[in-house]
């Protein structure tokens, strides 16, 4: 492991971007989530959005770099959302993208926008229509629609007047839109449903972003390509196009794992902000969200996202450390080895002692897993957070 001390590049510089990443988090990472096999409880999950934001908070306290949590809806339904984003700005957060949910109804077994039946479409449409309305009471800008639709038999239904449903569904939405604010639209290559998806790449998901306008960018979520896929190519793509919104980081070794980012494949979220540092897309005014989509099954869930957030921190510092003029001329020269150690040079750089200072610098512990623990809040939560029910994807 190469040390800081042997690293040419601007640590300083490094350490002043590092110093204003934020990372979004998502509400349902504090609730139970699970497999069809089994959703396993543990003692002080939260059991609404109040309590999920409370513990969203406790990792912001520690990393300094997770200022906003992520809504879904209903998951996150409350009477009075003035009342819940107050909430979060006393716990030191803001309410990030409000995703929408038109994948948990029994009317979307064929499909929301897809849907063959005009008035199951209405629905959804209607639904989307009512997130904006969320969006502005808790001051988001951000609207993240994710489709489950799709088919599961050939024949089915016809592909052609799916996409054709969910364009006029999209544009019914996007003209919902008011200045500034912004459609994020999510692919995935499977699941729910394992014949086609009517959204399933990055391709698809940027023609309709395309067709909308300006207003309207693709969400990556690591977990959701095909095996193999080189997904660093899509983000240098979407870039060039102006057309990234937002990440959904997760990790992942076969399907859609929703692990702990960067905790199957370091190298490759390294990669991934490779390019994210090569197109200045750290910079906010790019509009690139990073935002965590992960699920804690059987690990402690705020540790958890605490580590996820450290992982893309340490992801982010590696990036930031690759000598850019070295590589740049090695790849001019066509010096094949010699730009990829540079890059190499770079991902083998322990880049914990800088983030410690960065952490140290706003006052903060430079272990935040161990400032966590010292807090006690675990057990706190687990002491008072009995009776009702826990949270968890359905509820
Ligand atoms: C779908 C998805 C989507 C969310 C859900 C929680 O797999 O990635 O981003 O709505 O997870
Ligand atoms: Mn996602």
């Amino acid at each position: 492991m190469r040390r800081i001390e042997e690293v040419i590049v601007d640590i300083a510089a490094a350490k002043a971007v590092l110093a204003q990443q934020t990372i979004e988090v998502p509400s349902w990472a504090y609730g139970n989530s699970g497999t069809r096999f089994k959703v396993f409880g543990t003692p002080g999950t939260p059991r609404d959005p109040w309590e999920k934001i409370a513990d969203a908070a406790q990792v912001n306290a520690v990393t300094g770099a997770a200022p906003r949590v992520s809504l879904h809806i209903p998951w996150d339904k409350v009477e009075d959302y003035d009342a819940l984003s107050a909430y979060a700005h006393e716990q030191g957060m803001t309410i990030g993208a409000i995703n929408s949910n038109v994948f948990q109804d029994d009317e979307y077994r064929l499909g929301s926008l897809a849907n063959p039946d005009a008035r199951v479409r209405a629905k959804a449409v209607a639904h989307h229509l009512d997130c904006l309305e969320v969006m502005r009471a808790v001051g988001s800008t951000d609207l993240k629609i994710w489709l489950a639709d799709g088919t599961n038999y050939a024949g089915q239904d016809s592909i052609r007047a799916r996409q054709d449903r969910v364009a006029e569904g999209l544009e019914q939405i996007y003209a919902g839109l008011q200045a500034g604010e912004r459609i994020l639209l999510e692919y995935k290559f499977f699941e729910p449903f394992f014949y086609t998806t009517d959204i399933p790449d990055w391709g698809t998901s940027l023609v309709h972003c395309m067709a909308l306008g300006e207003q309207a960018t693709v969400v990556l979520d690591t977990g959701h390509h095909a095996p193999g896929t080189n997904i660093e190519f899509i983000v240098a793509q979407l870039l060039r196009l102006g057309r990234l919104g937002a990440f959904d980081f997760n990790s992942r070794y076969y399907a859609d794992d929703d692990l702990i980012v960067g905790s199957a494949d370091p190298f490759q979220l390294f990669r991934i902000m490779h390019e994210i540092v090569q197109a200045g897309a750290l910079d906010p005014a790019l509009g690139v969200n990073f935002m965590l989509d992960q699920c804690h099954n059987i690990e402690a869930k705020i540790p958890a996202q605490i580590r996820s957030v450290m992982n893309v921190q340490e992801a982010t510092a590696k990036a930031l450390l690759v000598d850019a003029d070295a590589l740049g001329a090695a790849q001019q020269a066509g010096d094949v080895l010699g730009a990829h150690a540079v890059l190499m040079d770079a991902f083998n750089t322990d880049v914990r002692p800088i983030l410690a200072e960065v952490r140290e610098a706003k006052g903060l512990d430079a272990d935040p897993i161990k400032a966590f623990a010292a807090t006690g809040y675990a057990e706190k939560v687990a002491a008072e957070r009995v009776g009702g029910t826990q949270a968890s994807w359905g509820a």
